[in-house]
Formats: structure tokens, C-alpha cells, sequence
């Protein structure tokens, strides 16, 4: 009897991994169709996209921070590997669930496909067409489910049940499916068949999608030499210092924070930008347009609003463009305008207060970053870059359209989300080494790092052991107020723990706060500090 019931077990728990086995590679030839399919019709058509990016956007503000502060810039490949989890899960459920019940199967595959349907229709720029791919991946799976499903029950049947323990009968037990050779080999046959066929046409689609690629466009632009070069950088802006973060953050080591899942594509040949909204002349740009407009050079550091006290979230770049002011002034912002609402081609919107756009810092519509067009992940090929404002407020990326509008009337993605809807970039301050938890040898140690108040400037840094006084630290020569500063103070170091920490002061005469703020709303702020062993 024991052994009847072990035999029994077995072959219910094969049932249930061919089941499995049947969902996922369903759920694989509807990914792979579907991957092919928007390598042909464009890229808001791969499921996986225009659902992560739904969820990107559905996401609550706490889920973003945590997301942004634990996983970094890895935050989209965490998203990526939650939804291959929770596919890879409904997927062999409804597998398993087909071998019972197909109806069961056939309405999780339904699920999932009005769930992709319904994304695929509703991210920013879709078309009916992008329905195409999932709606084709919906009925391969179904088709690929129910075939393989079949083959699998020949192959596998179902134990008879409530049969042997009443009918203690001589012979084979009936209970007991009878081992079917051929219809296992034919199950192996059709699963590695429905595999190749998923693994091919999803390799086929990333190659189509290259078709969509700018890189080739990009190679092809040549920046004009600016009408107004920034100043000569002063010498003495990079401190001697190994370890220290350098002036310039090199394109490739620019942070970057954006909603996309894959990076918006927008050729020079067909971007234009609007300008509409409360002007009086509305005007539409192309790109060879905005290269004949006099180019500002300007060294501005970007920051943005995630970037924890201490975080990685700020960069300094030599932009090239043409300065906001200027193409706002062609237009002609009519009387009670405050705020300029501009969209990038991905869909996102940001407000900006007219007043900073007005004032006469270095605000521009970008097309070149550190003597290069601006990379793809960047916001080729244009995008907003001002000094002072966080990111979310500021630096549109892929930019097409400048709205005149008013902060009344229209609310941007991030501020209703609940983030402040003026947001000025904190002053703040930076330890780049000693590197937390460091042990270093005793006797002069340098601490050095970073401080910045864009468009205001830094005036000083100070900095502290084991909250004993503050000491003045050396500052690196400032580049205009648009950009950090570097800064270095040599340290007698006694054996022990330590705690150092820094204050910046802006050129305002504001000293940062020592109150700790998260993120939200508008930036965090507080003392950057650390801990170090000293032997
Ligand atoms: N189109 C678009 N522009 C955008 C964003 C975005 O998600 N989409 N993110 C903004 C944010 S929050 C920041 S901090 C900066 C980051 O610019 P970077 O990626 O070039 O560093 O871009 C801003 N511009
Ligand atoms: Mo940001």
C-alpha cells in the first residue's frame, strides 16, 4: 500500500511539473511573438515595457524613494526581475491549473492580457498598434497552453482517484497510470520546439528594435562652436586630491534618473519643439533651427531631488544650447504666465517657475554635454539644464514641447505625485574620503569632497571631528555659481573611532541645515558624515 501511494504521489507531482512546465513556455512564446512584433511596430509595443512602465508610474511615492534609495540606478532591473517573478508564478499556475480546469488557465492568460492590453494603450504616445503584439502574444499562449496542456495529459494522465484502497484486487493497480514512452517523448519534443520558437523570435525582435536606434543619427550631428563660450575654467578648480570627485563628471559616470524603461529614441531629422500656451506668437523649432540660434556654453551642476545627504545623484557638465530666455522671448510669454510647463518626448512633464527661467542664469535647451551631442540616456537630442532647480523641476530630457502656463492652472508629473512644486537645489555638502567605516593609519589624513549651491555658489565649507570645533576647509577655485566646488581639510588623526562631518555655506551667507530631511517633498538635507577607525 505504502509503495502504491509513494507511486501514486510521484506521478501527480509530474503531472504538476509538466503543468508548470506547460504555463511558463506558454507564457515564453507569448513574450518572444510579442518581442518580435514590437521590433516591428516600435517599442511601446513589448509588453514588458509599456507594463513596467505602468507600474512605474502607479507607483506610490514611498515604494519610488525606497526603490530609488535600495536598489540606485538599479532600480529598473529590480522592477524588471519583480515582473519576471510574478509572471514566471502565474504562469505556471495556469499551467498546472489547465491540466484540471482549462477554463481556470484561459482566464489567468486573459488577465494578464487585458492587463498588457490596457498599459500598452495608455503609455504616453501610444498607438493602436501597440496592442498589436500583446494581443498576438495573448492568443500564442493560449494556443501553445492548450496544445501543450493536451500532450502533457496523454503523456502524464491523471491517477484514477478512491480506486485501490476499496478494490484490494490482484495485478497492476488501475489507479497507477501506465508509463506512456512516446507520448512523454512527443511532450519533450513540443516543449523544446515551443522553447527554440520563444528564444528565436524574442532574439528576432531585439534585432528589429535596432532599427529604432538614434546612435547612427547622433554620430551624424555636429555641434556649431557657441556665440557665448563659458569663461576659461580658473586653474586650482580640481584639488590634488586621489579619490576625489573630479570637476567634470564625464558623460558615461553622469548619473542618470529617469520613468523609462528603455530609453526614448528620438531622431534629430523629426524632433521639433512647441512653444505654445500663453505666448503670442506660438512657434514650432526643428533641430537645424535650433543649431543656427547663438549656442551658450554654461558649466552647470545638475542635481536631483532623490540624492540622500551624502548620495551619488549630482554631476557638473559643460552644456551647449540655446538659452531658454531667448527662444521664450521669440514666442512672447503673455502678461500672468508663471510657470513653464515643458514635455519630454517619454511622456514626462515638468513645471518651472518663469521667474528662474527669466532671471538670468544660465538656463538652456541643451544639445551638448562636455563637447559631445548629448547621449541618448541624457536626452538626446535636446533637453533643459538650469542651475539651482532639482532635475524634476528643471532638466527635461528629450524636451518637444515648452507650455506657458500658470502654476494654477497645471500640475507636473512629479508635483502630483505630491512633490513641491518650487524646488531650489539645497546647499549641500559632501565627504568623499575617507570612505565610511575606513580604517587609516594615524597623522594627517585628508578629508575631502564636494559642496554645492547652484546658482547661488559655495562661499565656504567647514568641517569637524567627534563634534568637537569646526575647522575652515581649503576650497578648490569656484567655476562660476552654477557648479560644486571642491574642498579638502588635512586632519590630525588620533588612534580611536572617529566621526567627521561637513557643513557648506552658500554665497548667500545660508549655512546648511543640521536638520535631517528625507527627500520628500524637496530634497533632503542635514550633515554628511563619517565614520572611521584610526590605528
Ligand atoms: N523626459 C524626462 N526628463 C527628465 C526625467 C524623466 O524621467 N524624463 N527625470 C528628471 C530628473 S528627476 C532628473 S534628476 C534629471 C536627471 O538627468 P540625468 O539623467 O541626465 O542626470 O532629469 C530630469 N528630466
Ligand atoms: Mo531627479
Amino acid at each position: 500500500m505504502r509503495c502504491v501511494m509513494t507511486r501514486k504521489t510521484a506521478a501527480a507531482g509530474i503531472r504538476v511539473l509538466a503543468g508548470a512546465a506547460c504555463g511558463l513556455l506558454a507564457a515564453a512564446v507569448a513574450l518572444g511573438l510579442a518581442e518580435l512584433l514590437a521590433g516591428i511596430t516600435g517599442p511601446g509595443g513589448s509588453p514588458v515595457v509599456a507594463v513596467g512602465g505602468a507600474v512605474i508610474d502607479l507607483t506610490p511615492v514611498p515604494v519610488k524613494d525606497f526603490a530609488i534609495a535600495h536598489f540606485g540606478s538599479h532600480d529598473k532591473q529590480a522592477l524588471l526581475v519583480g515582473i519576471v517573478v510574478l509572471l514566471t508564478v502565474a504562469a505556471m499556475t495556469a499551467g498546472v491549473l489547465t491540466l484540471r480546469r482549462r477554463r481556470a488557465g484561459l482566464a489567468i492568460l486573459a488577465v494578464f492580457g487585458a492587463a498588457g492590453v490596457t498599459a500598452a494603450l495608455t503609455r504616453p504616445g501610444a498607438s493602436v498598434s501597440d496592442a498589436i503584439p500583446v494581443l498576438a502574444g495573448v492568443a500564442a499562449a493560449a494556443f501553445t497552453l492548450m496544445v501543450l496542456c493536451r500532450t502533457a495529459m496523454a503523456a502524464f494522465p491523471a491517477a484514477r482517484t478512491g480506486s485501490s484502497a476499496a478494490r484490494p484486487a490482484a495485478g497492476p493497480d488501475p489507479g497507477i497510470p501506465a508509463a506512456d514512452g512516446p507520448g512523454r517523448r512527443r511532450f519533450l519534443i513540443m516543449g523544446t520546439a515551443s522553447a527554440a520558437a520563444a528564444a528565436a523570435s524574442g532574439v528576432a525582435g531585439q534585432v528589429l528594435a535596432g532599427r529604432f536606434s538614434v546612435a547612427a543619427s547622433r554620430a551624424r550631428v555636429r555641434l556649431p562652436a557657441p556665440a557665448v563660450p563659458a569663461p576659461a575654467v580658473p586653474s586650482g578648480t580640481m584639488l590634488p586630491v586621489p579619490g576625489l570627485t573630479p570637476f567634470f563628471t564625464a558623460n558615461d559616470s553622469f548619473y542618470r534618473v529617469d520613468t523609462d524603461l528603455v530609453l526614448p529614441q528620438v531622431a534629430p531629422e523629426s524632433w521639433t519643439l512647441r512653444i505654445d500656451g500663453m505666448v503670442a506668437r506660438p512657434a514650432e523649432i526643428t533641430f537645424a533651427e535650433l543649431l543656427r540660434m547663438p549656442l551658450t556654453e554654461a558649466d552647470i551642476t545638475l542635481v536631483c531631488v532623490s540624492d540622500e545627504v551624502g548620495g551619488p545623484y549630482a554631476g557638473n557638465a559643460r552644456w551647449l544650447g540655446v538659452p531658454l530666455a531667448a527662444l521664450l522671448r521669440r514666442a512672447g510669454p503673455r502678461g500672468g504666465a508663471d510657470q513653464v510647463l515643458s514635455a519630454g518626448a517619454d511622456g514626462m512633464t515638468i513645471s518651472t517657475p518663469l521667474t528662474a527661467i527669466l532671471d538670468g542664469r544660465d538656463a538652456l535647451v541643451a544639445v551638448g554635454m562636455n563637447g559631445q551631442p548629448l547621449p541618448v540616456a541624457h536626452g538626446f537630442p535636446a533637453r533643459m539644464v538650469i542651475p539651482g532647480l532639482y532635475g524634476y523641476v528643471s532638466a527635461t530630457k528629450w524636451v518637444t514641447r515648452l507650455t506657458l502656463t500658470t502654476f494654477a492652472r497645471q500640475r507636473a508629473y512629479w508635483t502630483q505625485r505630491g512633490y513641491a512644486a518650487h524646488a531650489p537645489v539645497k546647499t549641500e555638502s559632501r565627504i568623499d574620503i575617507p570612505r565610511p567605516l575606513a580604517r587609516i593609519p594615524a597623522g594627517r589624513v585628508t578629508v575631502a569632497g564636494v559642496a554645492w549651491a547652484p546658482a547661488r555658489g559655495i562661499a565656504a565649507v567647514e568641517v569637524r571631528a567627534d563634534s568637537g570645533p569646526w575647522h575652515t576647509a581649503r576650497l578648490a577655485a569656484a567655476d562660476g555659481t552654477g557648479t560644486w566646488r571642491q574642498w579638502m581639510w588635512a586632519w590630525d588623526a588620533t588612534p580611536g573611532l572617529h566621526q567627521l562631518q561637513v557643513r557648506a555655506t552658500d554665497s548667500t551667507g545660508a549655512t546648511q541645515t543640521p536638520r535631517e530631511a528625507g527627500v520628500f517633498p524637496d530634497g533632503a538635507s542635514g550633515w554628511d558624515s563619517v565614520v572611521v577607525t584610526v590605528t
